[in-house]
């Protein structure tokens, strides 16, 4: 149901392959938006700068072992710790370009194939979080993303894993999401971003798309 009504800034989730280029689109959005007069603002999780974000960094840089269940519950906490400032922020009209949500944070998790860490208790601990407006999902198979110079050097980025999490990813498909081929160039991408998140930002600008609650 419904968390706000009226004018507001929109609520843009980028999620898909690693490598697919997430972070580059991103950052070329807002600067794009911003530049077209648009209040818009860059965020992305993990949010590594919060107490708990130093905690998420350090496991995915293998610097520290957490069980797999609870640093599962401090991504979604590092979403719940920013969800007032998310709200305020479209409240006031800020348009929030976001790389990465809960889609990985399900994804990642139940990729991993543990016992009692279905996708199913994956979602629970982020119901209820405000739902993105729309969800560009940059889809690229593992080949096509190993081929832009090879995976690094964090936690989750072997090439046998991101099948799993690709295969997680299209069984949390919604209607917010859109399926945006990433294997084109830059600029081609970008250009199809532009026009999808100013019809987005348009309709939230009228004041007619209520913010929802992730699955519920
Ligand atoms: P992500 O954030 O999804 O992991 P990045 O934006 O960091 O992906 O991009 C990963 C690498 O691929 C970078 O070296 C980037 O320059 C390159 N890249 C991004 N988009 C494309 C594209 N459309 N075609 C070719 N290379 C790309
Ligand atoms: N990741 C990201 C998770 O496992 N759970 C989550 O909730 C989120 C948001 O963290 F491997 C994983 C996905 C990826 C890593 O990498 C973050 P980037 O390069 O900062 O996106
Ligand atoms: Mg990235």
């Amino acid at each position: 149901q419904a968390v706000q009504q009226g004018p507001r800034g929109a609520f843009i989730v980028f999620e898909g392959a690693d490598r697919a280029g997430k972070s580059t689109q991103c950052q070329m959005l807002v600067e794009h938006l911003q530049a077209s007069g648009v209040n818009a603002e860059l965020w992305r999780f993990p949010d590594r700068t919060t107490a708990i974000g130093k905690m998420i960094n350090s496991y995915l840089t293998s610097q520290s072992e957490i069980d797999d269940a609870a640093v599962h519950l401090l991504f979604s906490a590092n979403r719940w710790e920013k969800r007032e400032e998310l709200l305020r922020k479209l409240a006031s009209g800020t348009t929030l370009v976001v790389d990465r949500y809960a889609y990985s944070g399900v994804a990642f998790t139940a990729a991993k194939g543990l016992p009692g860490l279905d996708r199913a208790w994956c979602t629970v601990p982020d119901a209820g979080l405000p739902a993105p407006d729309v969800v560009f999902f940059l889809s690229l198979t593992v080949e096509q993303a190993a081929a832009r110079g090879g995976y690094g050097e964090e936690r989750y980025e072997k090439a046998d894993f991101q099948r799993k999490v690709l295969d997680q990813f299209q069984a949390l498909r919604d209607s917010s999401w859109r399926m945006i081929d990433a294997s084109q160039s830059i600029e081609d991408i970008q250009q199809q971003l532009r026009e999808q998140a100013a019809a987005v930002v348009a309709r939230c600008q009228r004041g007619a798309a209520p913010l929802g609650r992730l699955w519920e």
